[in-house]
């Protein structure tokens, strides 16, 4: 397993980050964190980068699961999820995001269509652990769906909220940030796909989440990533840029968030590529630093504790 961290009470979180290491994750490549707080633990989603070192693409057909209970010892789970799940799909498991709904488990992926195109599809389960399977037998999303971009990969980087008023939404995109109404079963839309203006620079990788009546919507700017965010009162906008939440995370390209509150603490959670010698933006790795608010709800911008 991973975690060693053996820790005094009275460390600080950003001590023992640094003492016991960032990246959380060092005996595979991990990538693309998603983290769902459930019932006092933390269950960490994450890609797994299995390019060989000759390679220069990604190379992902599962996803791997991680729990913690305090943020610094971490249990590995065997794999709940393959990419061979999704029948309609040809291959890769990029990013994803895991919520709950009414005691199910639904987890929001990004696949290769077999008719070509990155598409959405959905697994559910009835534990955070799995096991999972395809929830729908077809994609939500798929590049047909969405037009306001030429490419066939704009269909990736699912991210998923339930609101207060229990109305879900689905962010996704890269080039273009989309989002949908969901229904209460999770998997169908209710309602137009739309594109989210105020989101300047935007790449990919968004991540939405609420905090005291503020909606937030974060995502990867430019290439080599950074990632910024923009803040809203409403989900439907106007959203307001605030600025670069975090820099490039070291020698990976991109740079994919998850944020998260967890026993009174917020957390930062993404990739670099510091595992050395063959980490970089196709073999990355998941680190974990604290997230700061200011007053006005902005946030701070985010002290990478490995840079
Ligand atoms: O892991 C594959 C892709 O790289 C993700 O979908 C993007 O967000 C970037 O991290």
């Amino acid at each position: 397993m991973l975690i060693l961290a053996t820790l005094a009470p009275d460390i600080s979180f950003a001590q023992a980050i640094k003492k016991d290491g960032n990246p959380i994750i060092t005996d595979k490549f991990t990538a693309d964190p998603a983290a769902m707080v459930y019932k006092g633990s933390v269950y960490l989603y994450t890609g797994h980068d299995e390019a060989p070192d000759s390679k220069n693409f990604y190379e992902m057909k599962e996803w791997l699961v991680y729990s913690s209970a305090d943020m610094l010892n971490w249990k590995a789970h065997p794999s709940p999820l393959n990419v061979k799940a999704f029948e309609w799909a040809k291959g890769d498991a990029w990013a994803s995001q895991v919520i709950e709904r009414n005691g199910k488990f639904y987890w929001y992926v990004a696949v290769e269509h077999q008719k070509g195109g990155k598409a959405i599809g959905i697994a559910v389960a009835d534990h955070p652990l799995g096991p999972f399977k395809d929830a729908v037998g077809k994609a939500l999303v798929t590049n047909e769906m969405t037009t306001s971009s030429k490419i066939s990969w704009d269909d990736i980087d699912p991210s998923v909220i339930i609101d207060d008023d229990g109305q879900a939404y689905l962010f996704w995109g890269n080039t273009a940030c989309y989002y949908a109404k969901l229904k209460e079963n999770m998997l169908e839309f209710d309602g137009p796909v739309n594109t989210v203006q105020g989101l300047p620079k935007f790449t990919e990788a968004p991540w939405i989440h609420k905090r005291n009546g503020w909606y937030y919507l974060s995502y990867a700017v430019e290439f080599p990533e950074k990632i910024a965010y923009s803040m809203s009162k409403n989900i439907n906008g106007p959203w307001t840029y605030k600025g670069i939440l975090n820099e490039i995370a070291g020698n990976s390209n991109t740079n994919h968030q998850s944020i998260i509150q967890f026993k009174g603490k917020d957390y930062f959670i993404y990739h670099n590529g510091a595992i050395n010698p063959n980490g970089g933006s196709y073999r990355r790795s998941v680190c974990i630093d604290r997230l700061y608010y200011n007053k006005d709800g902005s946030m701070k911008k985010i002290i990478m504790t490995t840079e």
